[in-house]
């Protein structure tokens, strides 16, 4: 497929996937939601690929929807945003979330509406100093999607997630780690090195045990607390008959460092 919108690249287990309209803060179009989503299949059938690294190319992270494909609406041509939902955003979603190999998202610059929420998707963030998360969806009446809403408050608390949305207000990076939004803030100059090398090394360790951990974690969002007792035995018993397992324990008792095959 020919990519105009993004860049996917597989180098050592790791895929990098670039959001690539820098011109406009990497803004989603039809034409990204088509190639992410192809890209996205592509990535979850190699099981070669074993950590995904997500991106924005130039100044941006992501700044949401592409305004421009919205311009009709200024002379009162309906677009059905539901659909657009239905069609696009959540299938993107739950393509990212599904995958069963660790996602780290390095937020460059702005990232704002569903760019925020992409990210926050992510299994973990990192961001620039230089990075600006929006949940800009209510300065022009909508509503924060992609999972904003079931995703923010679980990482921020309730007041905090609330007055996001509502305020439209600005955290940059820093606040966006001492909030706990975020996993860390680098400074710039360093935030791509260390978000490769923390992907490098994911695609290092027991691909299969670390698919199971996002199972439980994704799970237990809404599972009680005897469901989720159930589900960990459920999958520590698949765990306990990896071979990264047998590996793990074996390498423990020789004193060697793992070599972890993923299976
Ligand atoms: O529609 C559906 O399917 C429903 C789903 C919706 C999901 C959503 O994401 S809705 C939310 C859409 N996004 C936004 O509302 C954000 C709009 N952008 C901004 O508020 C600001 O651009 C930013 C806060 C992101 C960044 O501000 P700043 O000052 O750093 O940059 P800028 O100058 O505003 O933007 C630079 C260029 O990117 C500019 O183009 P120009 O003037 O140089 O030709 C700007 O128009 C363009 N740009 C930024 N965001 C978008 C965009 N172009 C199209 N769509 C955008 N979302």
């Amino acid at each position: 497929m020919v990519r105009s919108t993004i860049l996917l690249e597989i180098q050592d287990g790791v895929a990098t996937l670039t959001l690539n309209r820098p011109d406009r803060l990497n803004a989603i179009n039809l034409a990204m939601h088509e190639e992410l989503a192809a890209a996205l299949d592509e990535i979850a059938a190699d099981r070669a690929v074993r950590a995904l690294l997500l991106t924005g190319a130039g100044p941006g992270f992501c700044a949401g929807q592409d305004l421009a494909e919205r311009a009709s609406v200024r002379d009162g041509t309906p677009i059905d945003l539901g659909d657009s939902l239905e069609q696009r955003y959540n299938p993107l979603i739950r393509r990212l979330v599904g995958l069963n190999i660790p996602v780290v998202a390095a937020v460059n610059g702005v990232a704002a509406g569903a760019g925020v929420n992409l990210a926050l998707a992510c299994d973990i963030v990192l961001a620039g100093r230089a990075a600006r998360f929006t949940q800009s969806f209510c300065k022009i009446g909508l509503v924060p999607d992609c999972g904003g809403t079931f995703t923010l408050p679980r990482l921020v608390g309730a007041a905090r997630a609330r007055a996001l949305m509502l305020l439209g207000e600005t955290l940059n990076g820093a606040q966006a780690e001492v909030w706990g939004m975020i996993w860390r803030c680098y400074d710039d100059t360093i935030l791509m090195r260390e978000a490769r090398a923390m992907a490098t090394n994911f695609a290092r360790q027991p691909t299969t045990g670390l698919g199971l951990i996002k199972q439980a974690l994704r799970a237990s969002a809404d599972s009680t607390f005897d469901e989720q007792l159930d589900r960990e035995r459920d999958l520590q018993r698949i765990a306990g008959h990896t071979q990264d397992y047998r590996e793990g324990v074996t390498a423990f008792l020789d004193k060697r460092p793992p070599q972890f095959s993923g299976e």
